[in-house]
């Protein structure tokens, strides 16, 4: 199918998600998943996809047909793979992460919930209360006024990521390597502003709060509240962002507010930013306990059934690397190659840089930048030779400055957390 034959649907939700959802799937609301296609929603899914749907009535609601299943849906993303589309998640193929800071239409998106409709910076307002001296309620304006304005490139990693390789699997989107980009954030230093409210010393934790429904449409209900120790959230490295490469936050990543907290699972970079609440406690909102975000504190074998209280939050993400070029999959016509991607640790820098050509019976070191600022991802690149015509696969490993190397195997966990082996991609080398 032709670009030009998608862009029905994507314009027919760009104009208006929420009734184009309606049109197509017959969803009274979001929360309601039984509709059914229908009507109007019918004829233009029948128009986008070339040809009319014959089992349109088996069609599950809140599907997008796999024909039309990119972000072609989202306007703004573009090559993303969506993995579920209610709550959007949406991944990076690898070679489209090749950019040095990651452009806006490829920033992964990672949804628990429904975002806010209304995303206006104007009027927007965050709180900072709890146990501090003085609550603030600041709009974008105050912080903009008030703080200093810093533009840094900033790592944000779901702690899903690599999900998809677990054997056995675990529930949860399937993220393969793509949930994971670096954009340049601007923004306040988060640091800044809670030292503005006055922290007590009773404070051991944040709480984020952001404006995104629940799923189930219960408001009362949120549909994720993380947050972090209060040592974490002092590291002048974390910032309240307004601003994505240059320019407005993506309304998928978070507009007009979003907290990024690089290092640390995803999770923790609360979008749509309403709220950050000082706790004399470990954080107790949506996805904080349970087993949610957290693995269990040893060593299990693949399968384990690990009871609950034997868990514990995540906290820094892992070391890993990605090669960004070429694609999975190349045939070479010649026996050099120029590859490269970036790397990047949770706890400090990545300090070394190897591929191998040959399953890793040998390595071959790579040459690798510094990061611009702390947590922004570092660009590697090495030139291979192939001995011979044949499959070869090239494998990348980056090791921290701690001396921790990414792993051949998965650390299995019961959620499918935290996997940091090699990343793989496909060579052949024709005659
Ligand atoms: N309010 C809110 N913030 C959120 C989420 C969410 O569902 N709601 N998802 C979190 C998760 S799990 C991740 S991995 C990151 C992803 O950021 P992105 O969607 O901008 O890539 O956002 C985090 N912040
Ligand atoms: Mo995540």
């Amino acid at each position: 199918m032709s670009e030009q034959e998608k862009t029905p649907i994507s314009d027919f939700y760009a104009k208006d998600p929420i009734k184009a959802d309606q049109q197509v799937f017959g969803r009274k609301s979001h929360a309601d998943r039984r509709g059914f296609l229908r009507g109007a929603g019918l004829a233009a899914l029948g128009a986008a996809l070339g040809s009319g749907m014959v089992f349109h009535r088996n069609f599950p609601a809140g599907l997008i047909p796999q024909a039309l299943a990119d972000a072609s849906v989202v306007p703004g993303k573009d090559g993303l793979v969506i993995l579920n589309d209610r709550p959007m998640n949406a991944e990076t193929p690898a070679h489209l992460l090749d950019d040095t800071i990651t452009p806006i239409s490829r920033h992964f998106i990672r949804n628990n919930g429904i975002p806010p409709q209304d995303m206006a910076a104007h009027g927007w307002e965050m709180r900072v209360d709890g146990f501090v001296d003085r609550p603030l309620a600041l709009s974008i304006t105050d912080l903009r006024r008030d703080f200093e304005v810093v533009s840094r490139q900033l790592v944000i990693e779901c702690g899903g990521n690599g999900r998809a390789f677990f054997d056995p699997g675990a529930s949860g989107n399937q993220w393969t390597v793509g949930a994971v980009a670096c954009a340049e954030w601007t923004g306040v230093r988060l640091a800044d502003v809670l030292k503005a409210a006055g922290v007590q010393k009773e404070a051991i934790y944040t709480a984020h709060e952001g404006a995104d429904m629940h799923l189930s449409g219960d408001r009362a209900k949120r549909p994720l509240s993380r947050g972090v120790p209060i040592e974490k959230a002092m590291d002048p490295n974390n910032l309240i962002a307004f601003g994505m490469n240059g320019g407005d936050i993506h309304p998928m990543n978070g507009a007009p507010l979003r907290l990024v907290v690089p290092g640390w699972p995803g999770s923790c970079s609360q979008k749509w930013l309403t709220r950050i609440t000082l706790r004399d406690q470990v954080h107790d909102g949506a996805k904080m306990t349970g087993t949610s975000y957290r693995i269990p504190r040893y060593p299990v074998a693949p399968g384990t059934d690990v009871p609950v209280e034997d868990f514990e939050i995540i906290e820094a993400m892992p070391v890993k690397s990605l090669i960004t070029h070429p694609v999975d999959g190349i045939k070479l016509s010649r026996s050099s190659l120029e590859v490269r991607g970036h790397a990047w640790a949770g706890n400090g820098k990545v300090s070394k840089m190897h591929v191998s050509h040959d399953f890793g019976a040998t390595w071959q070191r790579a040459d690798l930048d510094e990061p611009a600022n702390p947590f922004a991802w570092q660009h590697w690149r090495a030139s291979l030779t192939f001995p011979k015509p044949g499959y070869y696969e090239i494998w990348a490993k980056a090791t921290d400055d701690h001396g921790v190397s990414q792993p051949f195997t998965i650390g299995w966990n019961p959620k499918g957390y935290l996997n940091n082996f090699y990343h793989r991609i496909a060579v052949t080398v024709t005659e």
